[in-house]
């Protein structure tokens, strides 16, 4: 079977970012009671609002209660956080950033991907369907100095929209690597280019999209995690001209400092692309 061939499950995806969401080192909140109070009242407050202004009827309240019931069933917890809420998180935590604009992780990172130093080939399948895209750059900090040894780590959906280890029938490191920067701080990544990205369509996700009248739409993107010793983590994406949801992604996530500018390649049927990163020092007390 090939990746066109089927069609990517919900509970496929949703089980697997559950799964990967939970075996993640848990970093603690350590949110004091008083704060807890009034986020959780504050929340619960704006829904009691909702209700009286709507006037939510009993039916209404019951659908949303098997709605929410069924989130959890179908393990898309994370996706539904990561599309609906978690770009102003990532707003509010980088909003001091003086260097690159990162944007949202979303739900399909999977850590220690293949290493391949400062130049290599995406893992890929045989005849990987897909433009060749030879993605590189320099990481640098804010003065401009070149970070040596810079780690670049790159994951992407495929030329069907589909990720490795969420969707059925792809090798487990597929389109999925870490890249070393060289002493300028410089690497290049061959790749293809992926396709945009669709909710899946039979889970609760796709059921709220479908009966708000939505689109399940993300433009293609290409998802970095940039990071250097004495340096914040970078988490970004990276999206391609002309794509019809750059306007209107589901997940709210583009930037227009996060769109590539690809040129055709001088040889071959590919294309190249530059794209330089500029990290911000460690912040203190994060
Ligand atoms: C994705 O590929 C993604 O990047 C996000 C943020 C949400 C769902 C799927
Ligand atoms: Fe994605």
């Amino acid at each position: 079977m090939t990746a066109t061939e089927y069609e990517a499950k919900a509970a496929d995806s949703g089980a697997g970012a559950t799964a990967q969401f939970l075996q993640k080192a848990g970093a603690k909140a350590n949110t004091p009671p008083e704060r807890v109070s009034e986020l959780a009242w504050e929340v619960i407050h704006a829904v009691h609002d909702t209700i009286r202004k709507h006037k939510v009827t009993y039916p209404e309240y019951d659908a949303l209660k098997a709605w929410l019931i069924q989130v959890g069933a179908d393990g898309e917890w994370p996706l539904f956080l990561d599309v609906w809420l978690e770009h102003v998180v990532e707003e509010v935590a980088n909003e001091h950033h003086k260097g690159n604009k990162g944007t949202i992780e979303g739900p399909y990172y999977v850590p220690d991907a293949p290493e391949f130093g400062a130049r290599g080939t995406l893992p890929m399948r045989e005849g990987e369907e897909g433009t060749p895209l030879t993605f590189s750059g320099q990481v640098r900090d804010l003065g401009g100095a070149p970070l040596a040894g810079a780690k670049v780590e790159l994951w992407q959906a495929d030329a069907a929209g589909y990720y490795s280890q969420f969707a059925p029938d792809i090798p487990e490191w597929n389109l999925r690597g870490s890249f070393t920067a060289d002493d300028e701080g410089r690497f290049s990544i061959d790749t293809i280019r992926p396709a945009p990205y669709m909710i899946p369509t039979d889970g609760s996700c796709g059921k709220l999209i479908a009966a708000a009248g939505w689109h399940p739409w993300r433009p293609a993107h290409l998802h970095l995690k940039v990071s250097a010793p004495g340096h914040d983590l970078l988490t970004a994406q990276l999206y391609f001209p002309g794509d019809e949801h750059n306007g209107d992604d589901v997940a709210q996530a583009v930037k227009p400092e996060l769109m590539l500018a690809p040129q055709p390649a001088l040889e071959g049927p590919g294309e190249v692309v530059v794209y330089d990163f500029v990290l911000d020092p460690a912040t203190e007390g994060r």
